[in-house]
């Protein structure tokens, strides 16, 4: 017996919220919709950057576009069309996306980063797409920003694709992790990983060691704690460079990912609200943590859309072992 991540969500929402009318069923389907386009795009980009530098056209006749542009593309339209949706936030627009909608039909405010680790689209490595879900709070005739800076704990949904070896759907109302993987012969993400956990301690830690140089304390000590063996066991280092990859490996194997803040980069490089947010909601509710290396992600208050935070998440054990270091 198949479950498509559709059933999944109307089950859920039925045994979560009875009664409830399928908004937020809807309002996912305009989310895996716009991921499987995206990942159509991906499995042929090769072929269309052949295409692109014929003339700028792809076999179609269509006119070409860099993915990322195409992503966001594809995400703001099949969202947009959800009457549930009154904000959208992208990493590609500078500001949200409002929809005039009805209070009582405008209920979400969805955030996201349409294709996460672009840079890796070029020579064939994972990418993906990440987003976040909040309720508009209620009295919200107020400005788009407002609805949208909201703390993470108050994410009703949040989850990723990974379009690697094959492409896998992951997300968290608040009852779990359940993972779906894309069943390309039938066009439906078919679930595959019910109640994910993050197992308790890991074999690996992924960082960009490049920056360690001008990483601030503790964190050389924190690394040089993993590679020496400090904490009972030996590790391995690996890092793709593409969060949602290093962040579904860290899922499913344990050990620590972390972007720490660099010298010339107090708040590192990731963003608050389409990256750590909803992967740290993802982390908490398989079992493991992610903190800016003080605070826990989801109790940080949003000044801005666009902001970035250090980020280090992964299994129970790695990330109490560097709060010990952090709270000396
Ligand atoms: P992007 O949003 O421009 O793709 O940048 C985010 C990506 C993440 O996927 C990844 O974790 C990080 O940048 C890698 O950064 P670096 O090359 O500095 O290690
Ligand atoms: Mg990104």
């Amino acid at each position: 017996m198949i479950v498509t991540v559709q059933q999944h969500i109307a089950q859920q929402q039925e045994s979560l919220y009875p009664g409830a009318r399928g908004t937020f069923s809807w309002l996912l389907s305009g989310i895996t919709l716009a991921t499987k386009m995206i990942q159509a795009r991906i499995r042929r980009a090769g072929l269309l950057d052949v295409a692109g530098s014929a003339g700028g056209t792809n076999v179609q006749g269509e006119t070409q576009q860099k993915l990322d542009v195409y992503a966001n593309e594809a995400l703001v339209h099949c969202l947009g069309v959800r009457d549930a949706v009154a904000v959208l936030v992208s990493e590609e627009n500078e500001e949200p996306v409002t929809f005039d909608r009805a209070p009582e039909t405008g209920k979400y405010v969805v955030i996201f980063d349409p294709l996460d680790g672009s840079s890796n689209i070029d020579v064939n490595v994972s990418v993906g797409t990440i987003f976040s879900i909040f309720l508009r709070p209620e009295a919200s005739g107020g400005p788009p920003h407002a609805a949208a800076l909201q703390q993470g704990s108050r994410q009703v949904a949040a989850g990723y694709v990974v379009y690697g070896s094959s492409t896998m759907f992951v997300y968290t109302a608040g009852n779990g992790v359940f993972g779906f993987t894309l069943d390309p012969n039938i066009g439906a993400f078919v679930l595959s990983h019910e109640h994910l956990r993050m197992p308790d301690y890991g074999h690996y830690y992924s960082v960009n060691e490049a920056n360690a140089g001008k990483f601030p304390a503790p964190y050389p000590e924190y690394l040089a704690q993993l590679r020496d063996g400090a904490l009972g066991r030996e590790y391995s280092s690996r890092y793709i460079g593409s969060l949602v990859a290093d962040f579904h490996r860290t899922l499913l194997k344990g050990g620590v990912f972390l972007y720490p803040p660099t010298r010339t980069h107090a708040q590192g490089k990731l963003r608050l609200l389409y990256e750590a947010n909803p992967l740290a909601f993802i982390a908490e509710q398989a079992g493991g943590l992610a903190t800016d290396g003080q605070t826990r992600i989801l109790d940080l208050q949003p000044t801005g859309i666009h902001q970035r935070t250090p980020f280090l998440t992964g299994s129970r054990q790695e990330m109490e072992a560097f709060a010990r270091l952090a709270l000396r």
